[in-house]
Order: C-alpha cells, then sequence, then structure tokens
C-alpha cells in the first residue's frame, strides 16, 4: 500500500498581544525562547523530526523577523521537493487579511492543491513542547475520524483559554462536544478538577479539511477560527477524534518530559517555561539528542566566563548562556541569557531573561525581570528591584511582579 502524503501547516499569524512588549515588533512565534531559539523552532523542530517534508509557515501580523528566521534557518535541500516556506497573507480572495486561523487556510488552498496530499497536520506556532506527529497520523488513520484533536489534561480553572474536549463514555476518542474556551467547564470523569484541552494540533483528511474551511468560507456568522468554527463543525458530523498527549512517546524523552507542554501565551507562562529549562534536572529537557530542537547556529564565539579586571570572581549558577556572551566577575543565577550578552563586574542577575545583546554594566542589578534585545542597563542601574520605578520608566510590571523592558530601551540608574 502507499504510504499516505503528509503535508503540514504550521499557523503563524497570531498577535501575541499579552506577550507586549516583546510582541511590538514581530509575531509571536518568532519572540526568542530559551536563550538562542525563537517560539516557532519547537512546532518545527517536531514536524522535521516526525518525519514531514513538506511543510507552510502561514505568517500575518509583523512577520518580517520571523519570515527572515525561517527562510534562514529552516532550509531543507530542496531534494524530492522537501520544503519549510514562510507564506505570507497574499490576498488571494480579495483585499483583505486573514480574518482567523482558518481563514489563513481557506486562503492558502492553492498550496495544498499544489502538492494533493492525503493527510494535513495543522500545529500552532506557540507553544514549548515535544510531540512525535508520525505516531498521531497512525493513530488518525486507524480510528477513520475525518478530524484528529490533539489533547492534553489540564487543571480546570485554565480552561477559558482553551478548546475543551468532551469525549464518549464507551468510546473515549471520540470526541461529543467541543467548547473553545467555556466559561463554565465540566471536570473529567476521572479527574474532577481537570479538563481536556486541545493542544491546538490537529490531524485531517486532506479533502475533509478543504470541505470545511470552504463551507466556513461561506459563513458570515463564523469568526473563521480552527478551535472555534472548523473543530466543532467536525464535531457536530460526528467524525472528530482526540489523541491524549499520554499516548504520544518520544524517543529520549525522560519522566520528567515526556508529557511537558507550555502555552507560553502570557508573560507569567513565559517566564515559568524559562525557568523549567534551567534547574539542574529540567522540566523541559532542551538535551534530548534523539528528539532535536533545531534552530539558526550562529556563527559566533563560545561564550565565556571571566574574573573581572581587578581579578574579582563571578558565578554563575542555574543558567543557560548562548555563544558570543561574556560574563566578566558578576553573579547570575536562575537566568537565561540570549547570544551576545555582557554582563560586568559586580553586577547581579537573578532570575532574569536576557535576550540578544543584553548589556548589564558594572554593578547593576536585574531580578525577576526580561529584558528584551539590545537592552543596555547601566552601570549601577536596577530593574525589577523597585516596581514603582519600573513603571515610572515605562516598563510593564505584570500582575506578579515580573519587569519587562522593551527592546533597545537604556536603563539608567
Ligand atoms: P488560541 O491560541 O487562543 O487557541 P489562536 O489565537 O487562533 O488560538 O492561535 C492559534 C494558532 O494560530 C497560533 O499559533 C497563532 O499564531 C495562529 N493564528 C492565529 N490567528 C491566525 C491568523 N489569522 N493567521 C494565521 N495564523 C493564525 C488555540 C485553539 C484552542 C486551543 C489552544 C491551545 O483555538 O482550542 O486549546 O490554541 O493553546
Amino acid at each position: 500500500m502507499k504510504s499516505a502524503k503528509i503535508f503540514g501547516i504550521v499557523l503563524a499569524g497570531g498577535e501575541g498581544k499579552r506577550l507586549m512588549p516583546l510582541t511590538e515588533d514581530r509575531a509571536k512565534p518568532a519572540v526568542p525562547f530559551g536563550g538562542h531559539y525563537r517560539l516557532v523552532d519547537f512546532a518545527l523542530s517536531n514536524l522535521i523530526n516526525s518525519g514531514l517534508t513538506q511543510i507552510v509557515v502561514l505568517t500575518q501580523y509583523k512577520s518580517h523577523s520571523l519570515d527572515r528566521h525561517v527562510s534562514q534557518t529552516w532550509r531543507l535541500s530542496g531534494m524530492l521537493n522537501s520544503y519549510i516556506a514562510s507564506v505570507p497573507a497574499q490576498q488571494r480572495l480579495g483585499k483583505r487579511w486573514f480574518s482567523g486561523s482558518a481563514d489563513a487556510i481557506l486562503q492558502s488552498l492553492n498550496l495544498i492543491h499544489d502538492e494533493k496530499p492525503d493527510i494535513i497536520v495543522v500545529v500552532g506556532a506557540d507553544h514549548v513542547y515535544r510531540m512525535d506527529f508520525s505516531q498521531m497520523v497512525q493513530a488518525h488513520i486507524d480510528s477513520g475520524a475525518e478530524a484528529t484533536v490533539a489533547a492534553i489534561r489540564q487543571p480546570i480553572e485554565l480552561a477559558n483559554q482553551f478548546g475543551v474536549i468532551e469525549v464518549a463514555d464507551d468510546d473515549p476518542t471520540h470526541i461529543t462536544a467541543f467548547l473553545e474556551k467555556p466559561n463554565d467547564p465540566v471536570g473529567l470523569a476521572d479527574a474532577p478538577h481537570e479538563v481536556l484541552a486541545s493542544m491546538g494540533n490537529y490531524v485531517f483528511n486532506a479533502d475533509a479539511l478543504i470541505d470545511a474551511v470552504l463551507r466556513d468560507g461561506e459563513k458570515t456568522d463564523s469568526s473563521h477560527d480552527m478551535g472555534g468554527d472548523i473543530v466543532p463543525d467536525f464535531v457536530e458530523r460526528g467524525t472528530a477524534g482526540v489523541y491524549d498527549l499520554r499516548r504520544n512517546d518520544v524517543p529520549g524523552s525522560t519522566d520528567r518530559d515526556r508529557y511537558y507542554w507550555r502555552d507560553v501565551g502570557t508573560m507569567e507562562s513565559f517566564f515559568e517555561a524559562h525557568q523549567d529549562l534551567i534547574s539542574a534536572l529540567p522540566v523541559f529537557n532542551l538535551y534530548n539528542e534523539e528528539w532535536p530542537i533545531f534552530t539558526q547556529q550562529l556563527n559566533s564565539p563560545p561564550a565565556k566566563f571571566v574574573r573581572d579586571a581587578h581579578g574579582a570572581l563571578g558565578t554563575t549558577i542555574d543558567s543557560i548562556v548562548s555563544l558570543g556572551s561574556v560574563i566578566s566577575g558578576a553573579h547570575l543565577e536562575r537566568s537565561v541569557v540570549g547570544p551576545w550578552a555582557k554582563i560586568g563586574s559586580g553586577a547581579k542577575v537573578v532570575d532574569a531573561i536576557l535576550f540578544e545583546r543584553a548589556v548589564i554594566e558594572e554593578n547593576a542589578r536585574v531580578e525577576r525581570a526580561v529584558l528584551d534585545k539590545d537592552v543596555i542597563v547601566e552601570a549601577g542601574a536596577t530593574v525589577g528591584v523597585d516596581h514603582e520605578l519600573d513603571r515610572a520608566r515605562g516598563f510593564v510590571v505584570t500582575d506578579t511582579g515580573i519587569t519587562v523592558v522593551g527592546k533597545g530601551m537604556r536603563v539608567t540608574a
């Protein structure tokens, strides 16, 4: 039997308002994560490691930096018509942008028609996780469903952030109801404080997906959203299945990170997901060589840790530091440092996430903060120490006290 031809679609047009100011200038999937990665690298690595070789990344909002990252980093050889193509909204159906994720697919049907796949894998671009989609595709084919939704159990209080799935009593793989971001969710029979949440990843029979987005495109009362409109349409037709992440066995996973999945949609979850990377026994293991997370390999020198000019020692612990960075005589703890950072003598950086080219000068202090690219903290200045001062200087301070400094800002003492 000929094996199924699979096409991958990465939905990467989301605005990511809750990650402002990090999304002021870039699409959410292009937000740096874990030092030298971008969020989209996790979805793309999963697809590539799962054996997909024809993938399009649908972009829209402030797509320049995302587009540059995808086209510079994610180059397949071109052999056997393999590619990862970043495709901006092209206004093929009139002079309008995508009005939702389903509309993004409707406006990109030409890409599907070009390849004539049997199966289409549709994934979001802003989650940190590992997943073998080849196992999900096989389960989809075996089940006979037209649409299969990947799902993971989540605490019931988070239900209003997710599509919540209800399954048949006698068949836990058959979806009987799908409620997008419900306010009054019902807990699971075997775990009343949990719901089964959609991960925003789907497998479709190609012809069924094409029909569904065409039908949806004709509706005037639709929000043209994959979770809000397309999945419920399949559920109504009785042809939607669910694939629990617990059925997925990614090579090289540890007991701690086998079912790890983080929606990093808010500053808090973005911050916590970084903390998950850096403990001695990390909750999410970046060092799994059997399922690598790929990204752009910078042509940069190694990170360097040295005494300061007067011979004073520094300390770095529970942190990851990217290429090109120089840490001299500073104290760095529970932090994630992007490429080409400079942290100077006597500086103290604790619980911080520093993007590319951060400069922390002598005796400056940065605590519980996220610093976007090219931020300079001048000698003796602080970030995250006095929240009133942070707010007065125009920085975002979240409810849980994370200070976020926008791109290119100079923090004075
Ligand atoms: P949300 O993440 O809230 O919920 P959405 O904002 O549509 O849904 O984002 C889903 C993906 O589509 C993201 O990767 C985003 O970048 C992308 N996207 C959004 N609008 C787009 C557009 N116009 N063009 C192209 N891409 C676009 C979804 C599901 C829920 C599920 C959660 C899991 O709707 O059911 O539980 O994801 O996080």
